[in-house]
């Protein structure tokens, strides 16, 4: 019994892992643009995998504002929410709210529900150049890279890497100072965030969507700090608009 149910484990985790070595996307950080994104292209038929350092998905949408769990969206993105079968209220003047917990498992479950794979505990430690042109993600245990343990990591190609790490825009820093490239922003390089301004911030988040280099986008708050676009904090509307315009952009490409 011990045996087998240890083995069936093994099994299916490799069977998983193999199967995802090479991607048609790889989405980098569960939180709501890239849930969304990831559910989008798996439906399109895309192999897809999101890698998520945390041991639990959802990103930012767990804590609701200043951990009230409970979160903003504008009324026009209700088909969304109608979507993912999520229960909203109305909060008056154009906006509903929701449970974020309620947002955040059903942000999941319609990803692997779709046929996304989640990688959690895994951090994207780098990218994978190849002329020119972003080919791939370099990861590694979370756990491992916090214990500083000198472990080589593994590599995962994709035809698109998908920068949803948030705030802090991991990937496309990461392309910009250590491979050196040119993104495709107003200076060549990450703009940086800007301070709270919330219509601003929804406005911005979802024109700033785009494809910063060959293979490399950016969605939710890693498009605004590329961009330099502001924040909005516990309104979600431009994250969800944000991921389906990501999943748009790379089927474009990759179709
Ligand atoms: O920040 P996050 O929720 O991404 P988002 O889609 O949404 C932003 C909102 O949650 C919120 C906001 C709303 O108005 O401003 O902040 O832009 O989720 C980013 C996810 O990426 C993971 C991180 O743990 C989080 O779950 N992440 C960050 N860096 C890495 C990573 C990395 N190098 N490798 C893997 N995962």
């Amino acid at each position: 019994m011990e045996e087998k149910i240890s083995k069936s484990i093994i099994r299916s985790f490799f069977n998983k892992l193999e199967d995802s070595l090479s991607l048609d996307v790889a989405i980098v950080g569960a939180g709501p643009s890239g849930m969304i994104a990831a559910k989008e292209l798996a439906l399109a038929g895309k192999k897809v995998a999101i890698f998520e350092s945390k041991l639990a998905p959802g990103g930012g949408v767990w804590g609701g504002g200043m951990l009230f769990n409970e979160i903003v969206f504008q009324e026009n993105i209700i088909e969304i929410l109608d979507e993912y079968s999520v229960t909203h209220t109305s909060a008056g003047d154009g906006y509903v709210t929701a449970d974020a917990v309620e947002v955040a498992s059903a942000l999941i479950y319609g990803a692997v529900h779709s046929g996304v794979r989640i990688f959690n505990a895994v951090k994207v430690e780098d990218l994978v150049m190849r002329e020119e042109k972003i080919s791939g993600v370099v990861v590694n245990w979370n756990p491992v890279l916090r214990l500083e343990m000198h472990v080589d990591p593994l590599v995962f190609m994709s035809q698109a890497v998908l920068d949803g790490t948030g705030h802090p825009a991991e990937l496309i820093s990461l392309a910009s100072k250590k491979a050196d490239v040119t993104l495709d922003t107003p200076t060549g390089e990450v703009m940086g965030e800007r301070p709270m301004w919330m219509e601003n911030g929804e406005s911005s988040t979802v024109i700033n969507t785009k494809k910063l280099y060959p293979g490399l986008y950016a969605s939710g708050m890693a498009a605004n700090n590329a961009m330099g676009g502001f924040r909005m904090g516990p309104i979600f509307g431009g994250m969800f608009l944000s991921g389906k315009k990501a999943a748009r952009l790379i089927l474009e490409d990759i179709d």
